[in-house]
């Protein structure tokens, strides 16, 4: 019996600071209907979909950004998303950022913020979420950028590793979805990981801004896309599994993020791609028995792999160059 899945990117335009929550989730239903008209089972919204990328915003005051955070979920925001999933059967990947009352590493209770991704089934069950382990940028304000990219300050590091469910979706009855957000995409680390459990499908959203706003050496503009494509096909192939990656894109209040939204396959070709930085909906069918191949000959782990040759992956973290040869 073929496992065939119809999944969407549902790509955003820009979301500008004063825009409410109530605005980006209007225009997330709008493309859910979409969605609906062409037999899509699966949505996949981008990261931190409901506001301006707000990363980019210095606030002295950290709990000054606590209301670009949702303390629930369902959220009072996010219910439209949650009817509209129940109206049309469809599944949903939903990127936001998270206020969670929860111990920390030593046990404390604390008021922890992470950027977090859930997946949720149509009847509305959260099957899966995760949060975000690599946050890119800085922590404090650094006056040399030409934009602050602070979400080392608002986030903490994601605690609950890179999981993957079994779980129904659409017409298939079961199914290994995993996911990772934005930056995640670029550590091969994060695709292994659910590799290594089966995943099927990785679902992830991204805002990601289109120059270099590190003021640290020269980045040809063109090579943003190229990174993001080749990290993730990469990813796929190498995992064999098939990958939805959404954009949110555009002009945020004069700050520029990339589009080009893609779905790529097991063999790691990319099959759909948005060409525009605006609201688009790009689909796939993705055949799940398509991962078999490569996790059955050149990817087969068990036969394979060699973890004994890895030690340095999980014992260092930053790299240690080699003695000068002769000394
Ligand atoms: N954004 C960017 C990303 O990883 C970035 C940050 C851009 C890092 C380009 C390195 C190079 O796509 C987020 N939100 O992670």
């Amino acid at each position: 019996m073929t496992r065939l899945l119809t999944v969407a990117a549902a790509q955003l335009g820009p979301i500008q600071k004063a825009e409410g929550r109530d605005v980006a989730v209007g225009r997330m239903v709008r493309l859910m209907e979409r969605a609906h008209a062409r037999g899509v089972q699966l949505v996949v919204f981008p990261e931190l979909a409901m506001t301006t990328f707000f990363p980019r915003h210095y606030h002295e005051n950290t709990a000054e950004a606590d209301h670009w955070f949702e303390e629930t979920m369902p959220s009072e925001a996010t219910v439209p998303l949650f009817e509209a999933a129940r109206r049309y059967g469809i599944g949903f990947h939903l990127g936001y950022a998270e206020i969670a009352h929860e111990p920390d590493e030593t046990g404390t209770l604390r008021r922890r913020h992470f950027n977090t991704a859930i997946l949720v089934a149509p009847s509305g069950e959260i099957l899966l979420k995760y949060r975000k382990v690599h946050l890119p940028g800085h922590a404090d304000f650094k006056p040399e950028r030409r934009v602050q990219h602070l979400e080392k300050r608002y986030f903490d590091v994601g605690n609950l590793g890179f999981p993957v469910i079994r779980a129904p979706m659409g017409g298939v009855d079961g199914l290994n979805m995993g996911m990772m957000i934005c930056n995640d995409r670029r550590w091969p680390e994060a695709w292994r990981v659910l590799g290594l459990q089966s995943v099927e499908l990785v679902m992830l959203g991204y805002n990601t801004p289109s120059l270099n706003q590190e003021n640290s050496g020269f980045e040809a503009h063109h090579l943003r896309v190229f990174h993001s494509h080749l990290s993730i096909q990469a990813g796929c192939y190498q995992n064999a599994t098939f990958a939805v990656a959404t954009a949110k894109a555009g002009v945020e209040d004069g700050h520029e993020l990339f589009g080009h939204s893609i779905i790529v396959n097991p063999m790691g070709e990319i099959v759909a791609m948005a060409t525009s930085w605006g609201d688009e909906l790009i689909t796939a069918d993705c055949d799940l028995d398509m991962c078999t191949l490569g996790r059955t000959t050149i990817f087969d782990f068990a036969a394979h792999r060699r973890p004994e040759a890895y030690g340095r992956i999980v014992e260092q973290t930053a790299a240690v160059a080699p003695p000068v040869w002769g000394e």
